[in-house]
């Protein structure tokens, strides 16, 4: 039995994410917008199969996979880059690998109680969100 990440999980810190959108170069204007964002995560997961969205009242991004399936990611929105990626389980922590312009992309994602971890690093930053189950 995998970990259980369905459902509603609403932001509740997040550090340096400015540092994130800085390395895969995103403008300063949408930068000076999107750090302050409250971003919710929306989950719908059956086994390895995950169907996600990162919700915001500026911008969302939708990306679905399948654990251990690599898959062509397009960062629509984002920094508008192809990449491929795989998602895969460290114990009950999802690890994802993105391979493309920018070194050492990815992203780990876990849970402990009613919280969500997410690091999300490119090349020498890492961002880190927490977000809250939505009861
Ligand atoms: O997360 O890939 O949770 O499965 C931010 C959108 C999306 C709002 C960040 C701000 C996506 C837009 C991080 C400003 C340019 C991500 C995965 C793990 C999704």
């Amino acid at each position: 039995m995998p970990a259980d990440f369905n459902g509603q999980w609403v932001m509740v810190t997040n550090e340096n994410f400015e540092d994130i959108m800085n390395a895969i170069d995103i403008d300063f204007a949408t930068r000076k917008i999107a750090r302050h964002l409250t971003q919710t995560k929306v989950i719908v997961q059956n086994g390895d199969k995950f169907e996600t969205k990162t919700l915001s009242t500026f911008r969302n991004y939708e990306v679905n996979f399948t654990v251990g399936e690599e898959f062509e990611e397009v960062t629509k929105g984002l920094d508008n880059r192809t990449i491929q990626t795989l998602v895969t389980w460290d114990g009950d922590k999802l690890v994802a690998v993105q391979k493309g312009e920018k070194a050492n992309r990815g992203w780990m994602q876990w849970i402990e109680g009613d919280l969500l971890h997410l690091e999300i690093h490119v090349e020498d930053k890492i961002c880190k969100q927490v977000f809250k189950k939505k009861p």
